[in-house]
């Protein structure tokens, strides 16, 4: 290399590595609306959790004449190859470089099956692959970036409870309450061992805005439902926020359910676990259930709660995996 200073976005091969966690929704995002950069149809509330995360790597390389992306061990396929590419096209666009990028990504649960990868993957290349562009954006900018890879993965930038704002032709998430501030417990339940779910959000969602006749009613509830769960969480009601979030994830399936045709998310287990949790309930625990585009079920719970929220759901048939998380942190380099 010559003597004298270098600029890091010119040198040869630059790299970072970041983690983000994944994150589950308590007030559902479930649609788009018109124009391009992934714009939400409604604002949206969210857990961030620890022990569920994705770490990518990226390193942008003169010598490269393509994009190199590897989930786990193995190359990506075309789609999420494409998508990746995408998103790196927008970070070498702010960054003025041409470089190509080798990226490299594994996840500590399984991927497209309804856990949220999406979410935890698109914050980690967020934040990789700008600072390996040598770009240094706000969190808030951070955030934007992600979502224009998936809208949950704006979310996943901050830790702890999140809000998505639809507002504005850049929105991005604002962090509500640390992951220190309130100590929540979600018990994860893998229904069918996660197996990739045969709709994708991005498209499950793009269906049932087009055919359900119930979406349109199903948007109209989001803002008191977001107002209900900001309430709660100032208060640190759990029942309050558990309450919002049950019959907010019940209301996204309803619209996917009156899609046309249909779109059938839940296994014969992710009724068993609703019905155990509610079970319970009855029986003074205080828990609550979300379930996102996939079978899994994730139950809200007090940390009193957990550990027989987890027994419960272990002893569902087919319930592959149970996970006990903690909130978590936001996005951070390595
Ligand atoms: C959520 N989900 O609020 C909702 C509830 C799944 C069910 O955000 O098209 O992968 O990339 O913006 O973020 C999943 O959708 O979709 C999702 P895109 P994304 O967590």
């Amino acid at each position: 290399m010559a003597t004298g200073a270098t600029p890091r976005a010119t040198a040869t091969r630059v790299e970072a590595t970041a983690v983000a966690r994944t994150n589950i929704a308590l007030v559902k995002y479930w649609g788009k609306r018109a124009g391009d950069g992934n714009l939400p149809a409604a604002g949206s509330l969210s857990l961030t959790l620890d022990g569920l995360f994705t770490r990518t790597t990226v390193a942008f390389d003169s010598t490269l004449s393509v994009d190199d992306v590897w989930l786990g061990s193995a190359p990506a396929d075309t789609d999420t190859t494409a998508r990746v590419v995408a998103f790196l096209d927008l970070v070498r666009t702010r960054a003025g470089t041409t470089h190509r990028a080798r990226v490299t990504s594994m996840n500590s649960f399984p991927t497209g099956s309804g856990l949220a990868s999406s979410a935890s993957a698109f914050a980690a290349l967020a934040l990789a692959a700008t600072r390996a562009a040598a770009l240094t954006l706000s969190a808030r900018d951070l955030s934007a970036l992600a979502r224009r890879g998936s809208g949950s993965a704006a979310r996943s930038i901050f830790g702890g409870l999140v809000e998505m704002s639809p507002d504005g032709d850049d929105p991005h998430a604002t962090p509500l309450l640390d992951a220190s501030a309130w100590d929540l417990r979600m018990v994860v339940a893998v229904v069918g061992g996660g197996r990739p779910k045969e709709v994708l959000s991005r498209a499950g969602m793009a269906h049932t805005a087009a055919t359900s006749p119930l979406h349109r009613a199903w948007l109209d509830t989001v803002p008191a439902d977001l107002a209900a769960a900001k309430d709660a969480i100032t208060r640190r009601d759990l029942a309050a926020l558990g309450e919002v979030a049950e019959r907010s994830a019940l209301g996204m399936h309803a619209t996917a359910l009156a899609a046309r045709p249909g779109l059938l998310y839940f296994r014969g287990a992710t009724v068993d676990a609703l019905h155990a949790v509610r079970a319970l309930r009855a029986g003074g625990a205080n828990a609550w259930v979300t379930i996102d585009a996939g079978p899994h079920v994730k139950v809200l719970c007090a940390p009193t709660d957990e550990a027989r929220v987890a027994a419960v759901l272990g002893s569902v048939p087919d319930v592959t995996e149970v996970h006990r998380c903690r909130p978590g942190a936001g996005a951070e380099l390595e």
